[in-house]
């Protein structure tokens, strides 16, 4: 463990959680999703503890814990390790003191991954074993009687791992057909999980997530980078004919159906976590350019993501049989997003500094100079938001 941890978690004043799942570890704690769960879990107030082991990449931002940090009730059961989840002198103690895992951490960007694959792999296949070769040795304990039961692990998977989907909805059992370096990670990732639980009786669950959007959100993607670049009336590159289609889901909404899949999930399954807006990424720039009353004029058509996937959309009838509803709509949901980064300038400023001018150059440089302006089409009239 590094100089980042803070004090070790103090055990509840009152244990208030009915759940057997009382002291998590939440690994890649410090991103976008992953500490949106750790500020709501603890937001509760229900005596729940969470450790966070992140190794803060470029993508993890302690900042986005301070919420928790800053409140005296929630710091108490709350601690940060540094470190990494493909280590297993780190993962393996922090194992050992908690009854469930939630593994966020992996590197997410698809297009860093066509830049430079291997980290993705180093993360999302040799950290994923670490994780599961240390709920092995807990499960080893609980034949000892060292302790009463082994770790739950819950995998946080993406709807990518499905590939391209042109029509109809992708349901739990159909074929992996992954088609960037990053999706292919996450497809082992959760395949190893699934193996140990056949394999060797680890309690492990699997969520796959649509694509995520919310406050917190690192200024690469789609959503926040055309929120920043509009902000600052720079161009915002959009790849191709701009008519791939995404379903988007709120940040507090995709937490919330993983800690719903986390209770109550069954060991050695998989559930869709979709979102509530189908749409165009034309759409989603119009509606952008909209709430922050810029003009489509910034939008630039350049080259496209090699390998770009045109369509991801999930059934979610096994997860809304688990009892789960989305509760935000993408019209709340996007104008909640652009309100919080106008808000919140020096976050976005800040994860738009050190490496991000050399990424930015790479991955934009050449496209948006030989870009070109963009028609825009009409806006849908009844866009397809479930
Ligand atoms: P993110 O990039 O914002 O956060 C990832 C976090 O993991 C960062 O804090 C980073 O420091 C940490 N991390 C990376 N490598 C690590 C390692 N080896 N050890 C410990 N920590 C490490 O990502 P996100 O958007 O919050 O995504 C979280 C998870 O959800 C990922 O597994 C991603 O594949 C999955 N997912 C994301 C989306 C989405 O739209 N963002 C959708 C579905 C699934
Ligand atoms: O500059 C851009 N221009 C553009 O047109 C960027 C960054 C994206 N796009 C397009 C590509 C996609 O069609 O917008 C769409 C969304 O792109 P991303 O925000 O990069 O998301 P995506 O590739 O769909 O993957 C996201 O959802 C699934 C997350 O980044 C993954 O971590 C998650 O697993």
């Amino acid at each position: 463990m590094s100089a980042g941890e803070t004090a070790p978690v103090a055990p509840p004043p009152t244990a208030a959680t009915s759940s057997p799942f009382t002291h998590l570890l939440v690994t890649g704690g410090a991103g976008f999703i992953g500490s949106c769960f750790v500020r709501d879990v603890l937001g509760r107030r229900d005596g729940t503890r969470i450790t966070v082991l992140d190794k803060l990449t470029y993508a993890g931002n302690r900042a986005n814990l301070a919420a928790v940090e800053n409140d005296p009730e929630q710091a108490a059961r709350f601690r940060f390790v540094q470190g990494d989840i493909a280590d297993p002198a780190v993962v393996g103690p922090l194992v050992a003191e908690t009854d469930a895992i939630v593994n966020f951490a992996a590197e997410s960007h698809v297009d860093r991954s066509i830049l430079d694959p291997e980290a993705f792999l180093r993360t999302g296949v040799i950290g994923v074993h670490v994780l599961l070769e240390a709920c092995r040795e807990e499960q080893a304990r609980v034949e000892l009687g060292e302790r009463a039961r082994a770790p739950r692990v819950l995998q946080v998977s993406t709807d990518e791992v499905y590939g391209s989907k042109d029509a109809g909805y992708s349901r739990e059992g159909d074929v992996l057909e992954p088609r960037s370096p990053y999706s292919a990670a996450k497809a082992a990732g959760e395949q190893l999980v699934r193996s140990y639980a056949v394999t060797y009786g680890t309690d492990g669950v699997v969520t796959r997530g649509s694509n995520t959007y919310g406050p917190f959100h690192h200024p690469e993607k789609l959503i926040p980078l055309f929120i920043t670049n509009a902000l600052d009336d720079l161009p915002l590159p959009l790849y191709g004919d701009g008519m791939q289609q995404r379903d988007w889901l709120y940040v507090s909404d995709h937490a919330g159906a993983i800690e719903h899949v986390l209770r109550h999930g069954a060991s050695g399954e998989t559930y869709n976590i979709p979102g509530n807006a189908e749409l165009p990424n034309r759409e989603v720039v119009a509606r952008l350019l909209e709430l922050l009353d810029k003009p489509w004029s910034l939008v630039r058509s350049v080259a496209d993501r090699p390998g770009h996937d045109r369509r991801y959309a999930m059934d979610g009838a096994k997860l809304h049989a688990l009892g789960w509803r989305n509760r935000t709509t993408f019209e709340r949901g996007l104008a909640e997003t652009v309100d919080w980064f106008r808000a919140n300038e020096a976050w976005w400023r800040a994860s738009r500094s050190g490496e991000w001018d050399a990424y930015y150059a790479r991955q934009y440089g050449t496209r948006i100079a030989g870009g070109s302006a963009m028609a825009q089409v009409a806006r849908a009239e009844s866009p397809n938001t479930r």
